[in-house]
């Protein structure tokens, strides 16, 4: 067993964990993962033995428990500084957790209209407009990130991190519902379907039995 745990909720539909559990995967670190399928009769209680939240995801690393996905980051960067995932730089790293944090408390509208379902096959859903203005907005700090801080990669601020872990789930979205993109972001999309991580959990996510109708939209 290993020094470090992650709990988190079904692949298929957790983004909040695929946020994390992609943050662990880039420290190199070797862990465990835990499934709690999440909105049956038993899930709460099983996720408040390990979260106090009463969410998913959270980690243990030894006695240390940290929940939220974005507290995760932040633990994993300080406890694994050669992983990178924040950008070295200040600027950089100023904007890396600035969008971040607006992937964290934001985007609601699109969180509720599209949730993720990496199992759907694409097929378009009309978007209302506070869902276009989503959008917009995080194209809009894509483009930026990637123009400013990306040169060094093909992630938002060059090689993969925080950033990029917390918009991997509205890359998702975007191919699942077929969302109309530009080039530049259909880009940036390809990168993080590239990325290996990424296609292990997609892999994990499509072998998965559990379904929950309220987000098969
Ligand atoms: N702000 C939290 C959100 C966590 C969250 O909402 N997790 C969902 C799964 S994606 C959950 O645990 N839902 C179970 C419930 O609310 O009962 C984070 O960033 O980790």
């Amino acid at each position: 067993m290993a020094d470090i745990t992650i709990y988190i909720g079904n692949r298929n539909y957790s983004s909040w964990s695929l946020r994390a559990w992609l943050m662990l995967k880039q420290t190199g670190a070797a862990f465990d993962s835990v499934v709690i399928p999440l909105y049956e009769s038993g899930s709460r209680t099983e996720i408040l033995r390990h979260s106090p939240s009463g969410k998913v995801p959270a980690l243990r690393h030894g006695d240390v428990v940290v929940w939220d996905s974005l507290a995760i980051g932040d633990y994993l960067a300080e406890e694994y500084p050669k992983a990178g995932l924040w950008p070295a730089a200040r600027g950089a790293r100023a904007c890396a957790r600035s969008v971040s944090a607006e992937m964290h408390a934001g985007f609601v509208n699109l969180r509720r209209h599209l949730p993720m379902n990496l199992r759907r096959a694409p097929k378009p859903r009309p978007l209302t407009e506070e869902v276009q203005a989503d959008v917009a907005r995080i194209a809009a700090l894509w483009r930026d990130s990637r123009r400013r801080f990306g040169a060094g990669g093909e992630f938002l601020f060059g090689a993969f991190g925080i950033a990029d872990a917390m918009y991997a789930p509205v890359v998702s979205r975007l191919r699942s519902y077929a969302v109309p993109i530009e080039s530049d972001i259909a880009a940036y999309c390809d990168a993080i379907e590239r990325h290996p991580p990424y296609k292990e959990w997609l892999a994990a996510a499509r072998d998965e039995p559990m379904v929950l109708a309220q987000f098969e939209v």
